[in-house]
């Protein structure tokens, strides 16, 4: 057993405003963030999915095992697989696997098995989580850490401007073998990254937030 070795906590930042007016602006940017499907095909440089992975990567886990992978996909032949492959599974979730109860609920977000952003956005972003270390050994918390990491993402996402679907074909399995990962890494979170087309509408009962009265109770 190494001794842990504990360093001063000097570059902690520290904003020039207060806590209240910090997150004011911060909460006007996150509120508006929207889950969007229709994407354009403008360009998003690699140097900005550098900075979002980075960023995603900077996020607490579980005994900073770090158990996510990205695998950032612009490949016009390789988004072709991927959407194929989606609507496949989409559509036998659409026709049989979802309950009548799932699919009442998805009913106002006028979703449907066709999934046309996955080859128009500049980037899809295949987010895998680490069943096991590269070096084989445990990891913690593996869901808790990868669901972070890609809130971090989501969140950096916004604050630059951009647009993000987080995207769950059902089931996933299809993205190991296309994308040919390991056996350690299963499939987490498909995220589209671009820019909404100009006549790009959201529906309205995803925008709808709860009351902070319903969210939060102080005791
Ligand atoms: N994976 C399907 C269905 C779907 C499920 C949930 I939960 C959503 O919030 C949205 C869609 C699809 O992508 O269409």
């Amino acid at each position: 057993m190494s001794k842990p070795v504990f360093v001063p906590y000097t570059d902690r930042h520290s904003p020039l405003v207060s806590p209240e007016e910090a997150l004011r602006a911060f909460y006007e940017v996150m509120r508006k963030r929207r889950s969007i499907r229709h994407f354009s095909d403008a360009p998003v440089p690699l140097s900005v999915i550098e900075s979002l992975v980075r960023i995603a990567g900077s996020a607490p886990s579980g005994a900073n095992k770090q158990p996510w992978r990205f695998i950032a996909v612009r490949d016009p032949a390789l988004k072709r697989r991927i959407r194929v492959a989606a609507e496949h599974e989409e559509r036998e979730f659409y026709a049989h696997r979802a309950s009548d109860e799932w699919l009442a609920d998805l009913e106002p977000l006028g979703t449907d098995p066709t999934k046309e952003f996955l080859e128009i956005a500049p980037w899809i972003l295949v987010v895998f989580k680490l069943v096991k270390a590269e070096d084989e050994s445990l990891v913690y918390y593996v869901n808790e850490s990868v669901g972070l990491a890609c809130g971090f993402l989501l969140a950096a996402a916004q604050h630059a401007g951009l647009a993000t679907l987080t995207h769950t074909p059902n089931p996933m399995a299809f993205l190991s073998e296309v994308l040919e990962r390991p056996k350690n890494e299963k499939p987490y979170l498909l995220i589209p990254i671009g820019y909404p087309t100009p006549n790009c509408v959201v529906p309205e009962a995803a925008i709808a937030r709860k009351p902070l009265s319903e969210i939060l109770q102080v005791r």
